[in-house]
């Protein structure tokens, strides 16, 4: 069933509908499977490991294989930061970022419900995932962008993809309001994630991490927050498998802003139970440039009753940490990304994070998402003739 968050209000599973027709609130599925987690041994490493847990028919899947994504031990970087470390590649999934866990279960729901065009407004990553995976279904798509504000390769593709891409003159908090407004009057079926199927794919990143880690959970998992949908996402998973007694510890969530775009963090601080918008957010990490989090209800509860956090970096604490991760361990991510990795280097620093504590990050998207800031970060390559003196010449300065 689906229920609200907030009055309990049941709906079909079968009901195309996004917030709660009795108090306006958000929606999630619930599913109570009562399986072992002897079941999970020897299958295949993606997402559909866990197909007991996600509300759809399973023989009709729409899938690139995308999830079981690498958990790298990164004890360099564990070491110099005090904690004991992983680092969790969602750049690995079949589109470059997370969201292709949601997409392929909100495509297979679409292709369930029978419905022709689908929909989203997005800072990039959404998009991109969302067109490849209306491609594989053979639907339809629409995606809203906010104008200038995309990262080149998540725009490149979007497009290639095949999906009709709309430059909105606006932010993106504003491109979902239209792109809502449009669903609710039947035209496109929306998949962003304030469709509660949408989380239900990404959830299966809390099931990867606990599975990974032999059956326990971490003291605490570090992840960007944008539009709120991944935190509240990862502890429903987590809670899941906690409640099916496959697990007896539970993470402390903790979310991490952009200065310039932290309505969650703002609320955590005053611990309020509801956000106040941030007007015209900006940050370089254009992924989480959101001022009004649809999922913050969910995320605040997550936050909340896992006993986590919430805190902000600047933007050059974004890019060092970007910097330190891939020179470190090589792993290259996308600035939103480093934002988990910047927060972790903050709350040690600041004392809110123990020595030694056992520390998932979630990275959530490939570098090459944004070529542009890369490159921008870097300083030029050397030009050389194509001869062996020039080349000594270089070698001997450096
Ligand atoms: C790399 O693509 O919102 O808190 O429209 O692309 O679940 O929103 C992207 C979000 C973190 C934040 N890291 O996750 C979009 C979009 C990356 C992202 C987030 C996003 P949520």
């Amino acid at each position: 069933m689906i229920r609200c968050i907030s009055c309990g209000a049941e709906y079909g599973l079968d009901e195309i509908i996004y917030t709660c027709r009795e108090c306006d609130s958000i929606l999630e599925v619930v599913m109570e499977p009562d399986v072992s987690r002897d079941i999970f041994e020897c299958r295949r490493n993606t997402m559909w490991k866990y197909k007991e847990f996600m509300p759809v028919d399973e023989t009709r899947i729409i899938s690139l294989q995308e999830g079981g994504t690498p958990f790298i031990k990164c004890d360099r970087l564990g070491e110099e930061l005090g904690v004991n470390l992983h680092v969790k590649v969602e750049g690995s999934n079949p589109t470059g970022s997370f969201k292709d866990r949601g997409m392929s279960v909100g495509i297979t729901k679409a292709v369930e419900l029978g419905v022709d065009t689908v929909g989203c407004a997005s800072t990039g990553n959404t998009s991109a995932s969302l067109a490849a995976y209306a491609a594989r279904a053979g639907l339809k798509c629409i995606v809203l962008l906010p104008s200038g504000k995309v990262a080149l390769g998540k725009l490149a593709q979007a497009m290639f993809h095949g999906a009709e891409v709309l430059s909105v003159n606006g932010n993106f908090d504003e491109a979902l309001e239209a792109v809502t407004a449009l669903a609710l009057e039947g035209e496109l079926y929306l998949l962003n994630s304030i469709n509660p199927y949408r989380l239900e794919g990404q959830k299966s990143i809390g099931f990867e991490i606990v599975d990974d880690l032999g059956w326990r959970s971490p003291d605490r998992i570090i992840l960007p927050v944008g539009n709120a949908g991944n935190i509240s996402a990862i502890w429903k998973g987590i809670r899941e498998f906690y409640e099916a007694g496959f697990i007896e510890d539970l993470p402390r969530m903790t979310g991490i802003q952009a200065e310039g775009a932290c309505p969650i963090t703002n609320a955590v601080r005053k611990g309020a139970d509801e956000i106040i918008p941030v007007e015209n957010p900006e940050t370089v990490a254009t992924a989480i440039r959101i001022g009004a989090p649809v999922s913050a209800l969910k995320a605040l509860r997550a936050i909340y009753d896992s006993d986590g956090t919430s805190d902000t970096v600047t933007d050059e604490e974004i890019l060092d940490a970007q910097k330190l991760l891939a020179r470190t361990e090589g792993i290259g991510v996308e600035p939103a990304s480093a934002s988990s990795i910047a927060g972790l280097r903050k709350l040690v620093e600041s004392g809110e994070i123990d020595n030694g504590e056992d520390v998932v990050c979630i990275v959530t998207g490939h570098l090459l998402k944004d070529p542009n800031t890369a490159i921008n970060a870097c300083k030029e390559p050397v030009s050389i003739e194509a001869n062996i003196e020039s080349l000594k010449n270089v070698l001997k300065d450096l």
